[in-house]
């Protein structure tokens, strides 16, 4: 005989789980009361966005699925924001949440929410559980769900009285879709088609996202990629997927993408898609959008398609099947020559300006930090302008390098996925590059940070204010910075000192020689080589703006510039 709970954490480890995210309280207590020697490692968040943050974390670089668990009520609802976060970003993420006893489900029971119905729009799949029997099967199909095709949340709600009951337990099951249920795939004659539109097109261009790297299929593509030689550029997900240095290689698109990938965005005549939405961040205004483009759109889920304008061609499927497939029909055939095109795309007139202006010293402090950076390194970035200037300034060359919440947006990101990501990855350097405005938002997870004595690198860029919106504020409403002055912070240096992480200020005129004095380059060496926790504050001009910029409305080709 077996316990519902132990029969939960058996089917975890049969699902290949052995680290949990989680706080506890009265409904998910029989859970809590089975995990020692259960062989799931549980860790103590102190607050359940930062369990399910750090869920993500480990998720986003390992590409396994990520398990947080709640209580009832209180606890489950703040998981919401993480839930939100992995459908808009295609994390593989499970979220176990106790609910009240099955007779009081309806009856406003204490702690009783509507996890299920709460959820139910930003899940891939969810159950509340009704019986105890259903249990191995309900997670055997969460786990499936999570991972499988386009990769997205799940949230399975336990009633604390099955977790409590027992029965004859037989092990875990495994769970198999339907034939129905499986995925779409492209027609095989695709490659003909694509091949054709190739070798029509005057000025082609690859755009890369994070289904890319979800795929697994990063080397293939990357062959692909070396063969077409045609200008590149990635979203803010598929950062990484190319190397930096390829020579057709143009950084990233979109709002604060580099000149040269929102002109070639904007300038081509045949769009090659790869894992990306087309979300509106990279897109500018949908109607002004690569007004001469057509569209191949090489895409898991089918429910991404045409959502700016018809696609040309959509093809459907795993880009681990379909671009090898493409690649080898390619080495048939006959490709025009794309030289004057590539040398106008990647050209020195569409070189990015150097920085200039406010922003400079904090741009300058960003990239000693990032050329000083161990080798095996993970940035992670939380949202904001610090985000966007990590975006543009970390030339990430492997797929998994680049972490932040780009879909959603949710500010607090950074620090907990910070905490997930070390503990999937202790020997790698990793660094969480937070905000004023967004470090505050679980800044309760430096007391995590130190117990577990997690060699985490922690930078906030100070600038006093919710700055991306104070840019916003600048730019489009004539200055009225209406509640984001932020210049009561907290002294960042002793909070953390209070939490038993050292810490440290560098300030703007330390990065006004470059290179930087040799005192200021140990400083960050130390830094970033302490085998403790550590966090440096940086502190930035308040009115530093990001650049380029496309205004929200505007087409690609519309980018504002640091004015002088
Ligand atoms: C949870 C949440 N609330 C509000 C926002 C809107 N928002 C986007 S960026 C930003 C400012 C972030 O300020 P800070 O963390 O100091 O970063 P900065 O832009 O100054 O670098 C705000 C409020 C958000 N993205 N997420
Ligand atoms: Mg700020």
């Amino acid at each position: 005989m077996r316990k519902g709970a132990q029969i939960v954490l058996d089917c975890l480890r049969a699902e290949g789980v052995d680290l949990v995210f989680g706080y506890p309280g009265g409904a998910i207590m029989p859970l809590y009361d089975a995990l020692e020697g259960s062989g799931v490692r549980h860790i103590l968040t102190r607050h359940e966005q930062g369990a399910v943050f750090a869920a993500e974390g480990y998720a986003r670089v390992t590409g396994k699925t990520g398990v947080a668990i709640a209580t009832s009520g209180p606890g489950a609802t703040n998981l919401v924001t993480g839930i939100a976060d992995a459908k808009m970003d295609s994390v593989p993420l499970v979220c176990l949440t106790g609910q009240v006893r099955s007779p009081l489900i309806g009856s406003d029971a204490f702690q009783e929410t509507d996890v299920f119905g709460m959820t139910l729009s930003m899940t891939k799949w969810s159950r509340l559980v009704k019986t105890i029997d259903e249990i191995p099967a309900v997670l055997a199909e969460g786990f499936y769900w999570a991972r499988s095709g386009r990769p997205g949340p799940v949230v399975i709600d336990l009633p604390t009285d099955l977790l409590k009951a027992s029965i004859d337990f037989k092990g875990p099951v495994q769970f198999t879709p339907h034939a129905r249920t499986a995925d779409a795939k492209a027609e095989p004659a695709f490659t003909d088609t694509v091949i054709a539109l190739l070798q029509k097109a005057k000025k082609p261009v690859a755009l890369v996202g994070a289904g890319a790297k979800l795929s697994g299929a990063i080397d293939d593509l990357r062959r692909l990629l070396d063969r077409l030689n045609i200008p590149t550029f990635a979203t803010v997900h598929g950062l990484g997927a190319i190397h930096p240095d390829a020579p057709y290689y143009l950084g990233m698109v979109g709002m604060h993408g580099t000149r040269a990938a929102n002109m070639a965005l904007h300038e081509n005549d045949l769009l090659l898609v790869f894992g990306a939405r087309l979300d509106d961040r990279v897109t500018g205004d949908p109607s002004r959008f690569a007004p001469d483009s057509k569209i191949v759109h090489f895409e898991i889920d089918p429910g991404q398609l045409d959502r700016v304008r018809a696609c040309e061609l959509p093809v459907i499927g795993d880009l681990a099947e379909t671009i090898p497939a493409f690649h080898a029909e390619l080495n048939h055939a006959q490709l025009p020559d794309w030289s004057q095109w590539r040398s106008i795309a990647c050209g020195p007139d569409r070189a990015e300006l150097d920085p200039r202006g406010l922003a400079q010293p904090t741009i300058r402090f960003l990239d000693e930090v990032f050329s000083r950076l161990p080798k095996n390194n993970v940035i992670v970035a939380d949202v904001g302008q610090h985000q966007m200037w990590a975006a543009q300034r970390f030339h990430a060359d492997s797929p998994r390098g680049f972490v932040t919440s780009g879909g959603l947006g949710a500010m607090g990101f950074a620090l907990p996925a910070a905490i997930g990501i070390q503990l999937a990855q202790p020997e790698t350097t990793v660094l969480c590059v937070s905000g004023d405005g967004g470090f505050q938002m679980n800044i309760q997870e430096l007391a995590t940070v130190r117990r577990l004595g997690l060699p985490v690198k922690m930078i906030i860029i100070d600038n006093q204010y919710l700055g991306m919106v104070r840019q916003w504020q600048q730019l489009f409403y004539q200055r009225n910075y209406a509640e984001t002055d932020l210049s009561d912070n907290p002294d960042f240096v002793e909070i953390s000192k209070a939490y038993r992480i050292h810490a440290q200020r560098l300030n703007e005129d330390q990065m006004r020689e470059y290179p930087v004095s040799q005192e200021t380059a140990n400083e960050i060496d130390r830094f970033l080589q302490s085998p403790e926790p550590e966090l440096l504050v940086f502190d930035c001009h308040p009115e530093a703006n990001v650049y380029p910029m496309v205004p929200a409305g505007a087409a690609l080709s519309e980018m504002l510039y640091e004015e002088e």
